[in-house]
């Protein structure tokens, strides 16, 4: 992990990289996956189906799991587990009931009457993917929003867990946990399906997918590629990058903590990014130290350290103003305040996905069980997004009734921008009611 002491140049192309971190279109992606988009929009379930079987192998002979298959899965899951998520449910509920907006009327002196009414989006597609990247947690933070939002159907797609029978068949079946997860979320379909080709089916519907409104959700450069392409068919939520976190520690900081929080984020990916700002070269000193020390423990040491030779580093500033300036500029997915009283420092951030604050707030903590949302802007995107929250599920309509006193009062104005516009159907609309 590459430390850097107040040097303007290093500091300098460390930031460059950090800016660089988005990724740039890949054109070879983006070719394979809108083939695969015009072959769903042509040929639906078939397909979804051939492209099942090239990339994972296999395919179900029916792409929906039942209801009972969920309850099933729910109810054989360790009890631990199920007893966790239960608890992880409440407060990210908690949490989000507080995001609830309601609409507004505004009622004027002439009778005019203007409002603006929320409603929560019809059908909600939630992309979970395969692999290691199949965290139950993840379900929990995308369906609870929705539920919350009034969304109606909540569909989730997954890819199979291809393995061999006794006989040497492919079998098809869902990963348990994220079943359970979703079972608990209060997800309402299931189907076993990945990859651009689920991206696809959601968007366009086929004989068996139900087309939805919104797709969320993590996936690999082809689901991410996928949503780019469809976004203004169907509306997406964001491109999720590689996991983040920035820490600011001032003296009174546990190495210790720096370490063990730096490395929970840096297994996620050998792309994640962990990177520490600190003023005191003892503190950058002893988190390398723990580094080496806690990641003999660790089982993903591999990616651990891929990531922290990547978007990851120390770097040893002049004091906590140029800290919070990098803070900013670098705009985090995770930032923990590892700072003598935290709470004073929350304000002072500007780019930022979810603060973390104090010792005893490890960002962990945000993705399993406080409450907050864990799908959160990455790549910098901080500077303009929010995490996933209700308002992700929510639509807003305007309406408007006017008397014709009120309309009478206003006609003049209405022609005369009409008129200057040259459109003179809409000028026409209000001359007629005064005729
Ligand atoms: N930290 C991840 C979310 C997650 N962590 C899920 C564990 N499970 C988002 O950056
Ligand atoms: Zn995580």
């Amino acid at each position: 992990m590459k430390v850097i002491y107040t040097d303007k140049q290093a500091e300098f192309q460390f930031l460059d990289e950090m800016n660089r971190r988005a990724g740039e279109v890949n054109f070879s992606v983006s070719e394979s996956v809108l083939g695969i988009l015009k072959d769903v929009s042509m040929k639906g379930d078939k397909a979804v189906r051939e492209y099942g079987e090239k990339f994972d192998g296999a395919c179900p002979a029916s792409f929906e799991i039942s209801k009972d298959e969920m309850k099933k899965a729910y109810d054989a899951a360790d009890e631990r587990f199920r007893n966790a998520l239960i608890h992880a449910k409440e407060n990210i509920t908690r949490y989000h009931e507080q995001q609830v907006q309601k609409g507004y009327e505004l009622k004027k002196e002439n009778g005019v009457i203007l409002g603006q009414i929320i409603r929560g989006l019809n059908r909600v597609g939630i992309y979970v993917p395969g692999g290691t990247a199949a965290y139950p947690s993840t379900v929990l933070m995308n369906a609870i929003p929705a539920k919350i939002a009034g969304v109606e159907e909540i569909i989730m797609v997954t890819p199979p867990l291809v393995e061999k029978d006794d006989t040497g068949n492919l079998t098809c079946r869902a990963n348990p946990d994220i079943l359970a997860a979703a079972c608990l979320a209060g997800v309402d379909r299931v189907f076993l399906s990945g990859g651009a080709q689920a991206v696809a089916a959601l968007t366009y519907g086929t004989e068996s997918f139900p087309r939805v409104d919104k797709i969320v959700g993590p996936g690999n450069i082809y689901v991410a590629t996928a949503k780019k392409l469809l976004f203004g068919q169907v509306d997406i939520d964001m491109i999720a990058g590689p996991s983040e976190i920035l820490i600011l520690a001032d003296e009174t900081a546990n190495p210790r903590y720096l370490a063990a929080d730096l490395m929970s984020q840096a297994e996620h990916d050998p792309l994640s990014s962990a990177v520490l700002l600190t003023r005191s070269e003892a503190i950058a000193k002893n988190t390398l130290n723990e580094i080496e020390l806690q990641l003999k423990g660790l089982d993903r040491k591999d990616v651990i350290r891929q990531s922290l030779e990547n978007c990851s580093a120390i770097m040893v500033c002049s004091g906590m103003e140029e800290m919070l300036e990098l803070a900013d500029l670098i705009a985090p997915e995770h930032l923990e305040l590892m700072v003598k009283d935290p709470m004073d420092y929350v304000n002072k951030i500007k780019n930022a996905g979810s603060v973390f604050c104090g010792d005893y707030s490890p960002e962990p903590l945000g993705d399993y069980l406080a409450g907050t949302n864990h799908v959160l802007p990455t790549s910098g995107t901080a500077r303009f997004s929010s995490p996933l929250g209700v308002y992700s599920f929510v639509k807003k309509m305007s309406y408007t009734c006017y008397t014709r006193d009120a309309l009478a009062q206003d006609k003049d104005d209405i022609i005369t921008i009409a008129e200057k516009e040259g459109l003179g159907a809409h000028a026409n609309s209000v001359k007629v009611r005064f005729e």
